[in-house]
């Protein structure tokens, strides 16, 4: 997080997670199309030829004033391939905040218990413990075959405290409540920092 002064933004930093191929740049595609492009910059993505994240995806939005600062959400996506391990890792550097993008079927199970831990341990190597920045999951790809249930996932996973999503992200489908459920998080956590929000310079 750093505040501009001068231009008066909150700058914010959120990172969709998870293992390979979940949904993570879908979500942000379906952000793109949805928000009014006022509000919104252009998504920027580096992909691989088969249209895999090679670095990360970008995108920039800007909310409603929260004690005369304009907040900007700068949301980036990691590589979800195993290869890509140390991008993966320096993408959470500073997050405020992490939308962890599970893949509901049951076949990624364990691709998922691999990468929520992974998250954890990198997240400790950056100083955050568990519950120093907001964290919600997004169980996506509720539409395939062997889905899993929400509640189920998030008991297996040991997801507990955190908020968490059903989505359909091809479809849009519990995109923006995703969004709005760790923008209200991160906004939440930091009006709780000692961080002088309310104060005018
Ligand atoms: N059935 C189904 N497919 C989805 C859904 N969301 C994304 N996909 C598909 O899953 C594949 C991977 O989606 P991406 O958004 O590229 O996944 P990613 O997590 O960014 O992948 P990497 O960056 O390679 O880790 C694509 O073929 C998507 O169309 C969903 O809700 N349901
Ligand atoms: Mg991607």
């Amino acid at each position: 997080m750093y505040i501009n002064w001068r231009s008066r933004e909150l700058n914010l930093k959120v990172v969709y997670y998870g293992p390979a191929m979940s949904g993570k740049t879908t979500n942000l595609e379906q952000i793109h199309q949805r928000v009014d492009p006022q509000r919104r910059g252009e998504l920027v993505s580096v992909k691989t030829h088969e249209d895999r994240t090679l670095y990360f995806d970008f995108l920039q939005l800007e909310l409603g004033k929260i004690g005369g600062l304009t907040p900007k959400i700068h949301l980036y996506t990691v590589p979800g391939q195993t290869y890509y391990e140390a991008s993966r890792k320096l993408v959470l550097k500073g997050a405020d905040g992490v939308v962890f993008v599970a893949d509901s079927s049951q076949r990624r199970f364990v691709d998922n218990q691999l990468a929520w831990h992974k998250m954890q341990e990198y997240l400790v190597d950056f100083g955050l413990n568990s519950d120093a920045i907001p964290i919600v999951v997004q169980f996506n790809k509720q539409d395939v075959m062997d889905a899993m249930p929400p509640q189920t996932m998030k008991m297996l996973l040991r997801m507990d405290g955190c908020p968490f999503y059903s989505a359909t992200a091809i479809k849009g489908e519990g995109v923006l409540d995703t969004l709005k459920g760790i923008t209200r998080g991160v906004l939440q956590f930091v009006q709780r920092q000692a961080v002088p929000v309310t104060t005018a310079r």
